[in-house]
């Protein structure tokens, strides 16, 4: 891909914008970033610009002579202000794209609605177990256009969100895993048939010499990539599979060739790692694709002791467990974190609606929870769907929050924060609700 004296529009100027901005702006591209916002309201962002990145604010409309136009992830790749340049065939690319043209080791990505984070640092951590070189990024915070500049590497493990597979057209991981499919953001995406054909993406530039990672124990995993020409392997946690990974009773088995082996007992691993099985499991099934050592993987799964704001404990006050998931925005991340937990829960959740169907919660909230708080925008939403069918209340504020969740505990109960709902209408984002939370509970 042709770089200098060509003339590019980067839209959106957060962490991907500004670092595509950059790294096209160091390689004589001619850039102009569009932004929405005015320049008093985004402080100092536009001091870690490259000197010759030209800055429209005020706008996501890109100039008419751009010759390739990319897209951070929060811009909607069907918005109207990409018409024009849309019927004139400009090319437009997300910022994964543009990176994967650069990329020089292969890529491994890994997708699906709830879990990217963990099984992308898992996988991460078994690599560099292995002795190689492969920083994480993507989704999980770091662009990916950031890691192809620096020094040698042997593999780049990207998580990758529907928002960022909208524009991509050569994108090709080596390894793709796609860990599950529950709907999600539907507020852009619209249906689920659009979020799952987005997921399926991750695919589509696969060939049969790349491998693709599934969770046999979904469909919709299976219906989103039908078709699709990779080699695919699978992990589960409730049947054997032909090729790939599995829970059998108090093991991990791994099944490549028709040989079955013992990758770890599931006891060896730390407790929140076990509440993490499934992410567990794909983590270990694209590692062998990869060529990780046998030895490398388990001894990586034992050694990971969990991440912040994912089923994240807290702290034990009086018998009573508190738990940080505020990274479970979406009812699947829910829906999963209660099948982790096996003792009474009292669950705080609510928070910006992102045209999420709680209907399917109502039987789980019922024969999982002990007591639900409520906060938020959702308020309504929820109290809509429970109608009085079990012991629920509001709380104005997260400290209301916490403080009513306690009371309602006794001891051995769990009080579990995992909204199942963006945080934008109360927090700056899922990472200050999560750590309010944690505060606030060393307060009590
Ligand atoms: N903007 C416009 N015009 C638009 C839309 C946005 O100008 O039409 C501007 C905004 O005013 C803002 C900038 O674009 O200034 C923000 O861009 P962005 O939302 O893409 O944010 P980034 O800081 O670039 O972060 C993005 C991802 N954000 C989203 O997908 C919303 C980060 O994922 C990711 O870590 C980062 O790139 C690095 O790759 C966050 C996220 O919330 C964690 N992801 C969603 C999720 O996990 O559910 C998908």
């Amino acid at each position: 891909m042709e770089i200098a004296n060509r003339i590019f529009s980067v839209i959106g100027m957060g962490r991907s914008g500004i670092a595509a901005a950059n790294f096209l702006a160091s390689r004589s591209g001619r850039v102009t970033l569009v932004e929405s916002r005015r320049e008093d309201e985004l402080g100092e962002t536009a001091k870690s610009l490259h000197p010759n990145v030209q800055v429209n604010y005020g706008t996501s409309t890109p100039p008419a002579d751009a010759e390739c136009i990319v897209l951070s992830p929060g811009v909607d790749a069907d918005a109207e202000f990409l018409a024009p340049a849309r019927t004139r065939g400009i090319e437009i690319i997300s910022e994964i794209e543009l990176a994967s043209r650069f990329a020089p080791a292969p890529i491994i990505a890994i997708t699906g609605t709830n879990g990217k984070t963990t099984c992308t640092t898992l996988m991460g951590n078994i690599l560099k177990e292995w002795g190689k070189k492969a920083p994480t990024g993507g989704n999980i915070g770091t662009p990916f256009i950031t890691l192809v500049d620096k020094a040698a590497r042997d593999f780049f493990v990207i998580e990758v969100s529907s928002f960022q597979l909208e524009a991509i057209h050569r994108f090709r991981p080596k390894i793709a895993v796609l860990l599950n499919i529950t709907p999600d953001h539907l507020d852009r995406h619209k249906t689920l048939a659009r979020y799952i054909e987005l997921k399926g993406r991750i695919a589509d530039n696969q060939t049969e010499d790349d491998v693709l990672v599934l969770n046999q124990d979904d469909a919709l995993v299976e219906r989103a990539v039908k078709g699709k020409r990779p080699r695919k392997i699978h992990f589960s946690q409730t049947s054997a599979v032909e090729e790939g990974v599995f829970l059998s009773g108090p093991v991990i088995l791994s099944r490549f060739g028709g040989n079955e082996e013992i990758l770890c007992r599931v006891d060896e691993l730390k407790e929140p790692t076990r509440w993490q099985m499934e992410n567990v499991l794909a983590a270990a099934a694209a590692a062998f694709a990869a060529g990780a050592p046998r030895g490398a993987i388990a001894d990586a799964l034992r050694d990971y002791s969990g991440m912040a704001h994912r089923l994240e404990w807290v702290r034990t006050l009086g018998g009573v467990d508190f738990i940080n998931d505020s990274k479970g925005t979406n009812v699947g991340a829910l829906s999963k974190s209660l099948t982790a937990i096996n003792r009474p829960v009292i669950l705080i959740a609510g928070g910006k609606d992102k045209a999420g169907d709680f209907e399917p919660l109502k039987e789980r909230l019922k024969s999982r929870l002990k007591h639900m708080v409520l906060i938020g925008e959702t308020r309504q939403k929820f109290r809509q769907i429970l109608n009085g069918t079990f012991s629920y209340e509001d709380a104005e504020t997260l400290r209301d929050a916490v403080t009513r969740a306690y009371e309602k505990a006794e001891p051995g109960d769990v009080v579990l924060l995992s909204p199942a709902c963006a945080s934008f209408d109360m927090f700056t984002d899922y990472e200050d609700r999560g750590n309010q939370f944690k505060t606030l509970v060393y307060e009590l």
